[in-house]
C-alpha cells in the first residue's frame, strides 16, 4: 500500500524514488531474463512495416461507453483513470496513465484477427505487461491474469484472462496509443490489452483492473472470458 500511495502522489514528487517504482524499473531491466525463463525462448509473432498499417482500424464489440462517468473521464483526457493491479500479488498497484507512460515502452505493428472474419494492422505502444507484473510481484500460486473492463455488453461486464506464458510474452503490452496517437474511444481508450499471439476477443479494451488468480473458477461464468462464458469461444485462442 505504501508503494501505491507513493506512486499516486508521484506526479510531482520523484516517482523513481518510490519503492514500487524502483521495483518496476528493476523489473523492466530484468524482463529479458524473466521472459526467457518463462518462455523457454518462445518466438514473437510477425511485426509489420509501418507502410502496412491499415488506414482505418475499425472498432468491434463495445465501441463506446454510454455512461456519464466515462463521458466525464474522456472530457478530462482520462487524467483520473486508474488501472488497479491486485489479487495474488505482494505489491498491489494503482497506476495512472502518467505512471503508465513513464514506464519503458514497446511499440509494435501487428495484425489483429477477429473471429468474425476481419483483420487490421495497427501500431500499438505501451509498457510490457511483464514490467507491471514484476513490479507487483506475483505470489507463487498465481496462474492466470484476469483483465477487468469498464464496458458492459448486454448488461454484463466484459472481461478476459490469459495464462502467465502469454502475460510475460514480450509482445503482450498495455497499449495507450494506436498509430502514434492516444487510443481512440472505439479501440478501448484509454487502455487496452494487446496479447499478440491470441485472437481479437482476448484483447480486452477499456481496462480498469488486472488481477492475478490461481483459478478461473468462480470468476464471472468461470470460463475465463465474456465470450468464453456465453458463446463457447475457446479460452486459448492462439493464432
Ligand atoms: N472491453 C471490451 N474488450 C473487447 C471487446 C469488447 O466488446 N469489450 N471486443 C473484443 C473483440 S471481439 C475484438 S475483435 C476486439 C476489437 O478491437 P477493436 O475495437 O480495437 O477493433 O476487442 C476485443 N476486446
Ligand atoms: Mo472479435
Amino acid at each position: 500500500m505504501a508503494g501505491t500511495a507513493a506512486l499516486l502522489a508521484g506526479a510531482c514528487s520523484k516517482i523513481s524514488d518510490t519503492p514500487t517504482a524502483q521495483s518496476l524499473f528493476r523489473a523492466s531491466e530484468g524482463w529479458h531474463r524473466g521472459a526467457q525463463r518463462l518462455l523457454g525462448g518462445g518466438g514473437l509473432v510477425k511485426e509489420y512495416p509501418r507502410s502496412d498499417i491499415s488506414p482505418f482500424f475499425r472498432g468491434n464489440g463495445s465501441t463506446a461507453i454510454d455512461t456519464p462517468e466515462y463521458a466525464a473521464a474522456q472530457a478530462a483526457g482520462f487524467v483520473d483513470w486508474r488501472l488497479e493491479i491486485g489479487g495474488l500479488v505482494a505489491h498491489p498497484l494503482v497506476l495512472s496513465l502518467d505512471n503508465i507512460r513513464k514506464l519503458p515502452q514497446r511499440t509494435q505493428v501487428t495484425r489483429h484477427d477477429c473471429v468474425e472474419g476481419w483483420s487490421a494492422i495497427g501500431e500499438w505502444t505501451g509498457p510490457q505487461l511483464s514490467t507491471i507484473l514484476e513490479g507487483a510481484q506475483l505470489f507463487p500460486d498465481a496462474r492466470y491474469i484476469v483483465f477487468r473492463c469498464a464496458d458492459t455488453l448486454g448488461g454484463a461486464r466484459y472481461y478476459e484472462s490469459i495464462d502467465l506464458d502469454d502475460a510475460f510474452h514480450p509482445q503482450t503490452i498495455i497499449a495507450h496509443m494506436l498509430n502514434g496517437a492516444p487510443l481512440p474511444v472505439r479501440n478501448g481508450a484509454p487502455l487496452r490489452l494487446r496479447v499478440e499471439r491470441q485472437l481479437g476477443y482476448k484483447h480486452a479494451k477499456y481496462l480498469t483492473g488486472i488481477e492475478a488468480v490461481a483459478s478461473l473458477e468462480g470468476i464471472e461464468g468461470g470460463k475465463g472470458g465474456y465470450w468464453e462464458d456465453r458463446a463457447g469461444y475457446h479460452w486459448y485462442a492462439g493464432i
